[in-house]
């Protein structure tokens, strides 16, 4: 019997290994291996997708010894670590990331083409997890890219669906859902992790027991149990040695068949259990903002929440004896309610499966989790009907009510005598349904609660949490929403980086406050000729894009003036397009009129069960086929809806807008952070006093803003004044002729039914007040149109915001979090020798 060499033992591996080398030649050949050797194809039959593959391996092969050192790094027990726990994580593509962080893009550049192949191209071919909804989702992947870039040691914890957001088509100026198969082709950057696999129980009653000690115990009988299994994806800091871990788990029947049923001959019986256990993780609910309350749902977060916190105790107790002190060794931030279940789950395993007392058990897990509030809506604040809850969660809701017994004796003596305040404070809506609040138990299980901007905690602490904040004051704390510069700024904005670092040197990528040294060049005319140019040169290319993408052709000198997020009601695409008809009115009353041209562009997904906001897309499409097609008009206003907006056609979207669209009812959005992405690329913003909105016109100076809108005090005081939008309607003539001409069918070949859904809320409601806003919105316009007529004033406004953003990095909000929330330093990575000398 021949042993095979190199078999039995692990060969060394050297310094001009292929798969840690970095020289030009060692790239090409760990190029072609992983096409032969891992892709199994050769040149002659391999398809783009191929040479995408082999890429992306060779990038990984060269982070796998930083990732691995981490992971070991954080093993020692002096080493706190952040636990960030997100349902969603919109990560965007990884390879051009990988390529900066690494600081290789060059080389592998020329290395792809000496291979005679093309960068961009295999770039193109990824397909990114698209696992998230917007903001919520991108602010997850933004912060875990902080974290590694600040060297903090952190975990995100997540759910690894099998489908993420769906992808977006518009047919006849609709949207059509189609499902997102992005694992199809495989994904290069995961590694399963089988042997470390969870078990986690679901449905089913508990048992109370006297065990033979005497001691009161627990047993919950479940009547399903599904596997996890953790897929790992390491995340690069930028330019440093740590790797961090991302998490996502993937649920899987604990058996592939249920042994049982196949003996007794019910095959198809059998396999049905799997489906429905891998059912779990199959897909993201596709709502922005919108609970719908559905059983599958509350199973993903317990899902999710179990697998990564038996995952934190498992790795705990490899160092340590036992669980007492778990709260000083991890720092679990809950990214809004979903993952709030946490509580009673950590509760359940401190208590029922470790038997810890219930008061050390409730010391360590208030100890341990910090809880982010996304949102002011109340139809995005989740509630889980107490009947639902009982039969997914029996023992939580156990645990639940006795969290809520001991918190109500408290409030009790607080507040004596006060009926009123224990029913709002209470875990349990008691009104109509009984539920569970989520949001309230996440305040009552955590040590510290946040908002996303100054104004959104503030309100906060005045009305949604208002009763918690009264009662623990210390508690709360704003932590301002922040982008990552290097994906935002450095990797979809190349020139302009180029630029600024010609001019500042390059320490803005991971301190962005330095780019304030630009501002002494705002007025100097040749760096503001260089500004304008590269603003030209991303017009060019989105131009082209959207000619690729929907046909039309557009002016790349007018004005871009972009509205992308998430469509929704309360984000006031609607009101754009009025603006946009009222133009359209003037140029066809007066041809001859000189209007800055304009290109109104619009991107964004609506969730496929709120017909509000698809009749909204269907309305900005046929005011763009009218308007598009009318001679009068002379290509002066353009309408474009960009299909399938998402991180990767985000890319050219940010660095190729001269106005940015913020234009929400004030009070309703909580941040945003398209806002932040906008300002800093330079990009000018119209906008309401509503979420980071107030803190960008702070930053860059309100002379560099263009403010309108009623503010937050206002609405509430219209509202309560009676408004009335039918007044405003017959009182605006400008705002009237567009109303009457979607009503007429002038933008539906004639059909007055399409958009009167639509038309019926803003005439009879208008909750959201665009009739409000509408004439300053328009007043407001104006300036802008008159503004962008001055280039040099208009280029130097576009420098200051650029040069004044710098508090919207993630890095600083991710060292605010560190400081004030999760008590974590940095922890550098070390490096071994040979993969140093190399890199
Ligand atoms: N929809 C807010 O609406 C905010 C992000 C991230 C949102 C945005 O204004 O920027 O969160 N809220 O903080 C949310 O998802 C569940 O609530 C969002 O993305």
């Amino acid at each position: 019997n021949e042993e095979p060499q190199g078999f039995v033992c692990v060969p060394e591996i050297r310094v001009e290994d292929d798969r840690t080398g970095l020289d030009i030649e060692t790239l090409k050949r760990a190029f072609a291996d992983n096409l032969f050797y891992i892709q199994g194809k050769l040149g002659s039959m391999a398809t783009p997708n191929d040479y995408y593959m082999a890429l992306a391996y060779t990038v990984r092969d060269r982070l796998l010894q930083r990732w691995l050192n981490s992971a070991q790094t954080y093993l020692r027990g002096d080493v706190k670590v952040v636990c960030y726990l997100s349902a969603e994580f919109l990560l965007g593509p990884h390879l051009g990331n990988n390529l900066i962080n690494l600081g290789i893009y060059d080389r592998i550049e020329q290395a792809i083409t000496e291979s005679g192949l093309d960068l961009q191209e295999l770039i193109a071919q990824e397909e990114e997890p698209g696992l998230g909804n917007g903001g919520l989702g991108r602010l997850a992947a933004c912060y875990i890219d902080s974290l590694a870039s600040l060297e903090i040691p952190a975990i995100g914890y997540g759910i690894r669906y099998e489908f993420g957001i769906f992808d977006q088509e518009i047919q006849d100026g609709w949207q059509v859902e189609i499902t997102d198969k992005w694992l199809r082709y495989g994904n290069p950057w995961e590694i399963a992790r089988p042997e470390i696999a969870v078990e986690v129980k679901l449905g089913g009653y508990v048992d109370h027991y006297v065990d033979d000690a005497g001691n009161y115990r627990t047993h919950w009988i479940p009547d399903r149990e599904v596997h996890g299994v953790p897929y790992d994806t390491p995340i690069l800091g930028y330019r440093v040695n740590t790797a961090n871990t991302l998490r996502l788990w993937k649920a899987e029947a604990p058996e592939s068949f249920d042994f049982q049923a196949f003996n007794v001959g019910d095959y198809y019986g059998a396999v049905d259990a799997k489906i429905s256990s891998e059912n779990i993780t199959k897909v993201l609910y596709p709502n922005d903002e919108q609970v719908q309350g559905k059983r599958l749902r509350l199973e993903q977060q317990y899902f999710f929440v179990s697998c990564s916190l038996q995952d934190m105790i498992r790795l705990y107790l490899l160092e340590n004896p036992n669980l007492d002190n778990f709260h000083e060794t991890f720092a679990v931030q809950l990214n809004d309610t979903h993952p709030s279940i946490g509580v009673p789950e950590l509760m359940r395993l401190l208590v029922d499966e470790h038997h810890m007392a219930w008061e050390q058990a409730w010391q360590i897990t208030t100890h341990t989790f910090a809880y982010t509030n996304h949102t002011l809506l109340p139809e995005a604040l989740e509630k889980w009907s107490v009947q639902l809850f009982g039969r997914v969660l029996p023992r939580h809701l156990e645990i639940i009510y006795e969290i809520n017994r001991r918190f109500l004796d408290m409030v009790r003596i607080r507040y004596p005598d006060n009926d009123a305040k224990l029913a709002s404070l209470s875990l349990i809506d008691e009104l109509g349904k009984k539920s569970v609040r989520m949001a309230h138990l996440a305040c009552v299980g955590s040590y510290a609660i946040n908002g996303v901007a100054q104004l959104h905690t503030e309100l906060l602490k005045k009305d949604v949490l208002h009763d918690f904040y009264a009662l623990w004051p210390e508690k709360f704390s704003n932590k301002t929403n922040g982008v990552t510069p290097r994906r935002w700024v450095v990797q979809n904005n190349p020139g302009l980086s180029k630029l600024i670092s010609r001019k500042i040197g390059d320490r803005w990528i991971t301190h962005l406050d330095e780019l304030r040294k630009l501002e002494q060049f705002a007025d100097d005319p040749q760096f503001q000729a260089q500004w304008q140019q590269v603003k030209q040169n991303c017009k060019h290319q989105l131009t082209k894009q959207i000619k690729e993408r929907t046909g039309v052709v557009v002016d790349p000198t007018s004005m871009f003036d972009i509205q992308v997020k998430r469509i929704h009601e309360y984000k006031r695409q609607h009101l754009n397009a009025l603006h946009i008809i009222t133009l359209y009115n003037r140029l066809k009353e007066n041809p001859d009129l000189d209007l800055q041209p304009r290109t109104f562009i619009f991107g964004g997904k609506a969730a496929p069960g709120y017909f509000m906001a698809k009749l909204m897309i269907k309305l900005i499409t046929s005011v763009g086929e009218v308007v598009n097609n009318d001679p009068d008009v002379r290509d002066r206003l353009k309408v474009v809806f960009l299909p399938d907006y998402n991180v990767t056609n985000s890319q050219r979207v940010y660095p190729a807008a001269d106005l940015s669209e913020q234009i929400s009812t004030a009070g309703k959005e909580a941040s945003g952070t398209g806002n932040m992405k906008f300002s800093l690329n330079g990009a000018l913003t119209i906008g309401t006093l509503d979420g980071a909105n107030v803190e960008i016109r702070e930053e860059v100076g309100a002379e560099n803003f263009f403010l309108f809108g009623l503010t937050t005090p206002e609405v509430k005081e219209q509202k309560a004044n009676g408004y009335n939008s039918w007044d405003v309607y017959n009182a605006n003539p400008g705002l009237k002729k567009a109303i009457d001409m979607i009503s007429c069918g002038f933008f539906s070949h004639g059909d007055q039914q399409l958009f009167k859904p639509l038309l019926d809320s803003l005439l009879y409601d208008d909750k959201y007040m665009l009739f409000a806003d509408y004439q300053d919105y328009i007043d407001c316009q104006d300036r802008v149109g008159d503004a962008f007529k001055h280039k040099d004033a208009w280029t130097k406004m576009s420098i200051l915001n650029t040069a004044r953003s710098g508090k919207f990095s993630s890095d600083r909000a991710i060292r605010e979090y560190c400081q004030e929330i999760w008590q974590v330093e940095p922890v550098p990575i070390e490096l071994q020798e040979y993969v140093q000398a190399n890199a």
